[in-house]
């Protein structure tokens, strides 16, 4: 298996792979359990979505969220509206909790960045560069410090992430500066064919926060009561002054890394298949049902009529106008210097020739 952890530290869990009930029920209402479990399914057919759009040359290059739901949306939900969020391109369904709009989201894989990205959300928008957004989440925790404002920063990156300069800079600093920050590591197993074995000499990414003087807690991943109620506490924690916390959620990437990767090249269909069996959804779908909490004959009218809100944010997508080719240019600087206005003329002067 790709995923290790050492056999003395055992991932918090509330419900168990069946879906039985195995820790402590956090503070929860019903009703926000099942907005959990809707926004979980919102993200499997956003994913299913897009990749079916870019297989029909309708949307870019895509990273599968599957599998990894119950991180995505226990680590959003629990966040303020003043909460600022910072994350990689795995984390769409936590952007969706967090209040971006679907067709804005949808718009960006048509390979726009949406110039109403809407800021009052306080979600940066995603992260390519591995690990960058780690830093941009403590820095703005930091501010939140200095400015006496009650917001909590929440940075997410993959376990390759980790071995960037970045992860470490930015654990460095949330702990001498004590920022308000929970800094999560969605450790999925890997980093495209790089195992997560590869990625460190740790027994878990969790660990590490102990050289870093950041507590830390390692979480089932796929327990999506398990990731909230860790991400309140830590969340919470932070906002009362008591400075970071770094995060593990142990899940599994059942995708390809992107609509540009193989998987069956270099990993194993039975290591799948094993976390299939952990699948986050599955796991919460039995125990709300168990609970008379969902009836099993609304699962598929549920499916349906979020295949539905997904599809109307496609086809809101698909009629917004594509962006300027060199709208680029906007967002480097306030204002451009001679050289970027240059390169900005040189761009329209080939895209000119090119359809002419
Ligand atoms: C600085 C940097 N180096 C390399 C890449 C190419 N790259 C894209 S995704 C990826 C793997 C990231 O793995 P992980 O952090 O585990 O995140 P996951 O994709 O599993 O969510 C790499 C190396 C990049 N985008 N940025
Ligand atoms: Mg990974």
């Amino acid at each position: 298996m790709a995923i290790q952890t050492d056999p003395g530290l055992v991932p918090y869990q509330i419900l168990d792979a069946g879906g039985n009930l195995v820790g402590k029920m956090p503070g929860i209402s019903a009703e926000r359990m099942l907005s959990l479990y809707r926004s979980m399914q919102v993200g499997r057919v956003f994913s299913n979505k897009i990749i079916a759009l870019q297989r029909q040359g309708r949307a870019t290059t895509f990273g599968s969220l599957v599998g990894q739901e119950a991180t995505a949306v226990g680590l959003a939900a629990p966040m303020q509206p003043q909460d600022w969020l910072a994350t990689s391109y795995r984390e769409i369904a936590s952007l969706i909790v967090k209040g971006v709009p679907i067709p804005t989201l949808a718009y960006s894989f048509r390979g726009f960045t949406p110039e109403n990205w809407p800021a009052e959300t306080h979600c940066l928008p995603v992260q390519i560069v591995i690990g960058t957004q780690m830093l941009h989440a403590v820095g703005l925790a930091m501010a939140a410090k200095i400015a006496g404002d009650p917001a909590v920063a929440v940075g997410v990156c993959g376990d390759g992430a980790t071995s960037e300069g970045d992860f470490n800079e930015a654990l460095n600093f949330a702990g001498v500066f004590q920022a308000p920050v929970v800094l999560v590591v969605q450790n999925n197993g890997w980093a495209i064919s790089v195992p997560r074995s590869k990625q460190s000499a740790a027994s878990t990414f969790a660990a590490r926060g102990e050289g870093f003087g950041v507590p830390a807690r390692l979480v089932d991943g796929n327990d999506i009561l398990a990731v909230y109620d860790t991400m309140s506490k830590a969340i919470e924690n932070a906002r009362a002054g008591n400075g970071p916390t770094l995060v593990e959620t142990l899940t599994y990437r059942i995708g390809a890394h992107t609509t540009a990767d193989d998987p069956t090249r270099y990993r194993d269909a039975a290591e799948v298949e094993a976390w299939r069996a952990r699948d986050p959804i599955a796991r919460f779908q039995k125990f709300l049902i168990a609970r008379d909490l969902l009836a099993e004959q609304r699962v598929q009218q549920l499916i349906e009529e979020v295949e539905e809100e997904i599809n109307e944010a496609v086809r809101i997508a698909e009629s917004m106008p594509p962006m300027a080719p060199d709208s680029f240019f906007d967002y480097v600087a306030a204002t451009l210097s001679p050289r970027q206005q240059a390169q900005r003329a040189d761009l329209l002067r080939y895209i000119n020739q090119v359809i002419q």
